[in-house]
């Protein structure tokens, strides 16, 4: 037993896709040993949490968001002791580690799915949802999130069970209390390793109305059959957050956290995020995605951020993140190729954004050099939403490219033909090129998280919103004794601040600046893309 301390709240938190981030035994994937070997380089970067996505056993129809056995590490990746290994190794440079919790659903083939399908008297049968249908149909209109109906057909034992997702996942029942008590075993299991705490797949999926009834029709933010439904019955059940408050009691006896993706439509709901954080005795952290769909606009990101920090309860902390392994990378979305120096400038612009915002910084690898979606030929496809919606939806498959360490064959990530080509681009966009340049975004990055690692005011001051006309973004962060100010010019042009804005501050980083320097009349333009951040102390405090 353990007492939380709040860690997550100081954590800058690096996703690793394993399968993408350095293969070491030559089959093309990604491995465990891989991760273990770049340790260093994330102790270097300066980030101190890193999240793995999925790396149990798994028939990876989904790529590992398909769970055959929770406490197992699948062969692609490496074995249990690498597993332990890894985890040594991170804790020993002071980097915790969160593991991927995919709690909506199993792999169907889970030894607790094959049970439950063998028989309808088998005692695990309820431990997924099942229903006789109604006239010859599915009882209800509930789709799947990768395509087609929710329900599918059982033959043998004449029943449909659910999947919101593949028909390879069906979704757990959270209301039958021995599931329950056995999914929270599995965390309990990892934990005991040592693990720090989990990322928790689609977690506002879990329960789903009692007398299953149909969503409503809605107009949604695309044509797919799946968004032209309210999911009012299939997501966002009041019992969620019982189940969440038991989590939190587990979590916290390890002093470990959890992250959960509560995934909204388009454009993301703030509100829906925030409301799972409880009164800070749910989830520790809780994603909203609305900074991924916005546009590269200061008023646009200022608005949705605002939102975003209006909704978090009291005592509860935020997150932010700008991308993940399921959309489009930030630069390929906001920082376009066609004026690659500008793409530079704008990319700089977002990283000093996510990491001198209040709350948790969530970095997807390969964000620190600027890799961008891979462009994936039709027969490249491994994706099974590519699959399925290509060319309405090329599917995930580009953001999910090999890591860029050198110039070397393969970009340095494998020996062989990787499992997803490498991004052309990474003779210059690499680690090996960016760590021995100054200028780098790599290099960039690098100084914002050292800073923030270092400024008790960027990790943990309160935030407060300038009312500046657009294009720039300008916030105050504050503690007792020290102010930070940052903005960020979102624009081509240069931009004239109010005369006083950075007078007597000092910079502490900047795109355009020297640390160090003092404010002055010339600080009242702001360069085209320009980022600073200025330091404020006062005597008081
Ligand atoms: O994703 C939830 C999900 O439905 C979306 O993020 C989806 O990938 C998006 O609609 C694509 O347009 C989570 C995982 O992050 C994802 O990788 C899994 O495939 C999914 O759950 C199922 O476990
Ligand atoms: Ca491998």
């Amino acid at each position: 037993m353990k007492e939380p301390t709040d860690w997550w709240k100081d954590a800058v938190v690096y996703q690793i896709y394993p399968r993408s981030f350095q293969d070491t035994n030559g089959d093309g994937v990604g491995d465990l040993p891989g991760i273990a070997q770049r340790l260093d380089y994330l102790q270097w970067l300066g980030v101190d949490t890193v999240w793995l996505s999925p790396v149990y056993r798994s028939p990876m129809r989904d790529f590992g968001y398909d769970i055959s056995n929770y406490r197992e590490i699948d062969p692609v990746f490496g074995t249990l002791e690498d597993f332990k290994h890894l985890l040594r190794e991170a804790h020993n440079r002071g980097i915790r580690v969160l593991m991927d919790m995919v709690l909506n659903h199993t792999s169907d083939l889970h030894p607790w799915f094959e049970e439950a399908r063998s028989s309808r008297r088998n005692p695990k049968r309820d431990w997924y949802i099942w229903h006789d249908g109604v006239n010859g149909r599915p009882p209800n209109n509930w789709l799947a999130t990768f395509g087609g109906r929710a329900w599918e057909w059982d033959a043998a034992t004449g029943q449909y069970y659910l999947h919101s997702f593949l028909k390879e996942q069906p979704d757990l029942n959270w209301r039958n209390p021995e599931m329950r008590r056995a999914a929270f075993d599995e965390m309990r299991y990892w934990l005991e390793m040592g693990v720090d705490g989990f990322r928790l797949d689609v977690i506002n999926f879990i329960v789903k109305d009692e007398q299953l009834r149909s969503n409503p029709f809605a107009f949604g933010p695309t044509i797919r059959p799946y968004d032209l439904q309210e999911h009012r019955y299939d997501r966002n059940q009041p019992e969620t957050h019982e189940i969440l408050r038991e989590l939190r009691k587990l979590l916290d006896s390890y002093d470990a956290m959890s992250v959960g993706e509560v995934y909204s439509p388009e454009p993301g709901d703030p509100a829906v995020s925030a409301a799972y954080l409880g009164e800070a005795d749910e989830l520790h952290l809780s994603f909203d995605f609305s900074l991924c769909y916005q546009s590269f606009n200061a008023e646009a990101i200022g608005r949705c951020l605002r939102r975003w920090y209006a909704q978090i309860p009291e005592g509860a902390s935020a997150c932010n993140v700008l991308s993940n392994h399921d959309g489009s990378r930030a630069s390929s979305r906001l920082a376009a190729k066609r004026e690659r120096r500008r793409a530079f400038e704008r990319e700089k612009l977002l990283a000093a954004l996510l990491l001198t915002l209040r709350g948790t910084p969530f970095l997807y690898y390969g964000e620190e050099i600027g890799i961008r979606d891979g462009p994936i030929k039709r027969s490249q496809i491994v994706d099974p939403l590519g699959k399925k919606y290509w060319p309405f939806h090329k599917g995930r498959d580009p953001c999910r490219t090999p890591m860029q360490w050198s110039e070397e064959p393969y970009s340095g990530f494998s020996h062989v033909e990787p499992w997803l080509p490498v991004n052309v681009d990474y003779p210059e966009v690499n680690v090996a090129d960016e760590r021995n340049d100054p200028s780098s975004l790599l290099s960039w990055y690098r100084s914002l998280l050292h800073l923030r690692r270092e400024s008790e005011c960027l990790r943990h001051g309160e935030i407060v919103f300038l009312d500046l006309e657009a294009p720039v973004i300008g916030y105050r962060r504050r503690v007792p004794g020290e102010e930070c100010l940052v903005l960020l010019n979102f624009s081509a042009r240069t931009v004239r601040l109010e005369p006083g804005t950075v007078e007597n501050g000092t910079v502490l980083l900047g795109t355009n600046r020297r640390s160090g320097e003092q404010g002055g009349k010339r600080q009242a333009l702001l360069a085209p893309y320009e980022a600073a951040v200025f330091s404020f102390r006062s005597a008081a405090g």
